[in-house]
Formats: C-alpha cells, structure tokens, sequence
C-alpha cells in the first residue's frame, strides 16, 4: 500500500512514522509513505500556499491551485482509490473505516491548515473527509499520523504475530481483555490467578467474560454520557 501525505508542514509527520511498528511496515515494504511539502507547489517567488477569504473574516484559507498542481502530479504516476481530506467535520473514524482503507492500494491525504482549504477542492476532488474526534486540532497532521498508524497496523505483515490485530479492542466491537506481566505480585496487587493456573480453556473463558463485561460497562458509560 502506498500513502502520499501533502502538507505545508511534513516535520510534523516524521517522528510518529518512522518508529517502532510504522518503521517496520515501511522497511518490510508492506507500506510506503511519501511526505509532501506543499510548499514545493506554492506560487511565485514566496512559494504561496493560502490566502486571505473572499467575503472577508480571520483565517487564512489553503488554496486551490497549489494543492490541485501536487494532486494532479501525484495521480499521473499512479491510480488513487481516495484522495481524504483531514477535517475536523469529517466522518469520525472508527475501526471499520480504517479496516476498509486498509484494503486500498493507494491513498492520498490532505492536511489542512489555518481556516481550512478552498471548498472547490472538497467538492471536485476530495472523495472521503476524515476527522479523528469531536474537538479541534492546530492541523491535519497528527490526525493524519493517527490514521495511517491504524491502516497501517492492519495490513497483513505488519505486526509480528498475524493474527493480533484481530483481537484488539474495538474489532468485533469488543474491549480486550485486560492483561498482566511480572512481577506476580506488586506491592499486594495480584494477578488473577486464573492467568497462572497454566488451564487453556479456564484462561480463555476468563478473558472472554472480561472482554464482555467490559464492553457492557463502556456502552453503558458511552449511553450516560450522551445523555448528559
Ligand atoms: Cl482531521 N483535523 C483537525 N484540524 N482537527 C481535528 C481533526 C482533523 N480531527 C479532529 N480534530
């Protein structure tokens, strides 16, 4: 799978894509991802990238021919399954969005900036507008990072052990279960004893009511709080 990310501000994405499991995924050549600075598309002699709204009012917008120029240069190398924007009114990600992109070959994402971009962009060429919560973020960027992280992770070959992914949180709409590693005993703190017993089935019966009641507490918490 291959991610373009265009940006005016690409250091932003660095860091929390080249460590860990994002380097791994990109060294095993299971994803590419390609930084852009959309300053390299800017125009005139101050590489300009935005500019002052029509109808007046604060914030500087992001404009159209900068950002149409570097998607056009990026889809005559290659065919794009979306070209997503990472907008705060966006489709709130969950698990079955990023299950679904993980699918894809090639995806392009915009980060946007300041008041936004020019709505022209959103209307002809944008094809899914991603947000990664209720709340609002300086940039793109990091919700950018976010969902590459949960593409990525997704992809068969990117974690170590193929079949984990399956059982994270939120796959099948369930909570994992919680878990426990040295020293048995911490300050008086336990492990439940059924992880020690060494009894297969006892163990995953365990996990599995954990699992359970756990996902029956946060929808109960998730209702309350959007009763409030
Ligand atoms: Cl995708 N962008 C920005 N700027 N803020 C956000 C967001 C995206 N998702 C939640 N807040």
């Amino acid at each position: 799978m291959r991610i373009d990310i265009i940006s005016a501000i690409p250091e932003l994405l660095e860091s929390p894509l080249s460590h860990s499991i994002m380097q791994r995924a990109q060294d095993k050549g299971l994803v590419e991802i390609n930084l852009i600075n959309l300053r390299n598309f800017g125009l005139g002699p101050h590489r300009q990238i935005d500019d002052y709204q029509y109808g007046g009012g604060a914030g500087m917008v992001m404009m159209i021919e900068p950002l149409f120029n570097c998607i056009e240069s990026l889809k005559k190398e290659r065919v794009y399954e979306h070209v997503i924007y990472m907008t705060p009114d966006g489709d709130v990600l969950n698990q079955a969005i990023s299950n679904k992109l993980s699918l894809c070959g090639n995806i392009i994402l915009i980060c946007g900036h300041y008041k936004g971009i020019d709505d022209r962009l959103r209307e002809h060429v944008v094809t899914m507008e991603i947000s990664i919560g209720e709340y609002v973020l300086s940039g793109g960027e990091l919700a950018a990072a976010v969902l590459v992280d949960s593409i990525a992770r997704l992809i068969p070959g990117v974690l170590n052990d193929s079949t984990s992914a399956l059982f994270d949180s939120f796959q099948d709409d369930m909570i994992a279960p919680p878990v426990y590693t040295r020293p048995e005993n911490f300050n008086g703190w336990t492990v439940p004893k059924v992880l020690l017993s060494g009894h297969d089935k006892n163990i995953s019966d365990w996990r599995y009511e954990q699992s359970q009641s756990r996902t029956l507490k946060r929808k109960k918490q998730f209702s309350s709080d959007q009763n409030e």
